[in-house]
């Protein structure tokens, strides 16, 4: 009997089992990133095309004030923690002087290798790097013969071995015919092992993953119910299922979560007579809640204009955009609250736990427990955002969530959702004054676990 009781104990003091699929330290790492910057640059700057050809002459890459630690700084503005460049796009330009084509910046007249000042410039700065390379190439004789898969690896070598660490690697799906009208059977698994080969801490994005997955759109979004997982053998890059790509799947087999890619204009790269359609910092915020707050990453190009800096527009929208994001988080009102719990599972899941600020100490509810709540006390406090966090490496599991509010004496519903995920922010209509929260997870695929409740006020 004594016996029996002390296993309870100790099962009920261990950390949950990890429910599979589970996050690689690769994706975990990705997570915290939540937004960065996406740069489209080259040819097609001064072409006003978005799908180069191949056969612009490099010459007319030719930027007249060439200032990347500029579009850095209004990265950094922005809140952007990462910046990843098209160092190759459709049209075969490389961004960098690669030895494997004719078609780069060491054609040019200036010579400058925009890699090396963007990857100069990210870490004089502190934000992270990653790399666009488009496996289409309308320029390179080899494509459409497998002469060309080599090609494309040891252009990834030049990118993944000469410019310091490389936090993602974004594989375009688009597979359209090369310069003699073929088309190319990409090596798929030769690509992932060169980067997994050079630069182990890289996440590869396309359709398919391996590590993280197009959203589905290219509106800036998921949907309210987003799964970190999806399905097995669904997916190969250029094939993409988007509904299932948006939301993910519950019973998916594979951890691969959500990126979603948008442009601050209705073009990938520059064009001047969008100067005056550049997204609202009210909508940037919109997607920001739409992305970030739906259990996705938020990839925002910012393409540089012809001087080769980012027109002033784009850098007032971000500033304002940045000051938003650092105002929202400047302060957490449920910080300080008394927390309490209608499950226990016991010393080091205490519910106090998910008002500490901390994203390495949690609470979970005890094995076999699918539904709790937890309660928070405090002096009352005024907020128009909830924000909840899973423990995602141990798998994403709450279903189905509600959160109520003490306002003036009595328990109201104020929002409810299905998926969590690293993050869920919810906007409530107008700003509440409540004196307790209670966020009740109503349905899980195991235990639930959180690691964070937050109340906060959108500046
Ligand atoms: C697409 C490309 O075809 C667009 O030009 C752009 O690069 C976008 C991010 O991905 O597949």
């Amino acid at each position: 009997m004594l016996s029996m009781l002390l296993t309870t104990v100790i099962a009920q003091t261990a950390a949950p089992a990890p429910l599979m699929p589970i996050p690689s330290p690769r994706q975990l790492a990705w997570h915290r990133l939540e937004t960065y910057a996406f740069v489209h640059f080259g040819p097609n700057t001064f072409s006003g095309k978005e799908w180069g050809e191949g056969r612009e002459d490099p010459k007319s890459f030719a930027p007249t004030a060439l200032d990347v630690e500029q579009w850095v700084k209004a990265f950094k503005a922005g809140g952007m923690k990462m910046v990843i460049l098209t160092a190759k796009h459709h049209d075969g330009f490389c961004l960098w002087p690669s030895k494997y084509s004719t078609h780069t910046v060491a054609q040019t007249d200036h010579k400058r290798d925009i890699l090396r000042e963007l990857s100069n410039a990210c870490r004089k700065h502190g934000l992270k790097l990653g790399v666009y390379l488009s496996p289409w190439d309308r320029n390179h004789p080899t494509y459409g013969t497998p002469e060309y898969n080599d090609v494309f690896v040891k252009m990834l070598e030049e990118v993944l071995t000469g410019y310091g660490t490389i936090d993602e690697v974004w594989f375009d799906g688009a597979n359209g015919e090369g310069p003699n009208g073929k088309r190319q059977v990409y090596d798929w698994p030769r690509f992932i092992e060169t980067v997994r080969k050079h630069q182990p801490g890289a996440c590869i994005f396309s359709d398919a993953g391996p590590d993280v997955r197009w959203v589905g759109n290219e509106a800036g979004h998921s949907a309210p119910t987003c799964w970190a997982m999806v399905k097995k053998d669904r997916y190969v890059p250029g094939t993409p299922h988007y509904k299932e790509l948006t939301e993910g799947a519950e019973d998916g087999e594979l951890y691969i979560p959500a990126e979603a890619d948008v442009s601050i204009r209705p073009g990938w790269f520059y064009h001047a007579d969008q100067d005056s359609k550049v997204k609202s910092r009210d909508t940037l915020i919109d997607l920001y809640f739409r992305s970030v707050g739906q259990n996705a990453n938020f990839l925002l190009n910012v393409p540089p204009d012809r001087r080769g800096i980012l027109h002033e527009n784009d850098v007032a929208a971000l500033a304002e955009f940045g000051s938003f994001i650092k105002g929202l988080y400047a302060r957490d009102f449920a910080r300080g609250a008394k927390v309490s719990s209608s499950v226990s599972r016991g010393r080091g899941f205490e519910a106090s736990r998910v008002v500490d600020g901390r994203d390495d100490t949690y609470w979970a509810a005890p094995d076999d427990t699918v539904s709790a709540t937890l309660e928070l006390e405090m002096r009352p406090q005024t907020f128009d955002v909830v924000m909840l966090q899973e423990v995602m490496a141990l798998g994403q599991r709450i279903r189905r969530f509600s959160v109520e509010a003490r306002i003036d004496g009595g328990w109201r519903e104020i929002a409810k959702g299905t998926t969590v995920g690293w993050k869920r922010l919810l906007r409530l209509p107008a700003p509440v004054t409540a004196s307790a929260v209670r966020v009740r997870v109503e349905d899980a695929r195991a235990c639930p676990t959180l690691h964070t409740v937050g109340l906060l006020k959108t500046p």
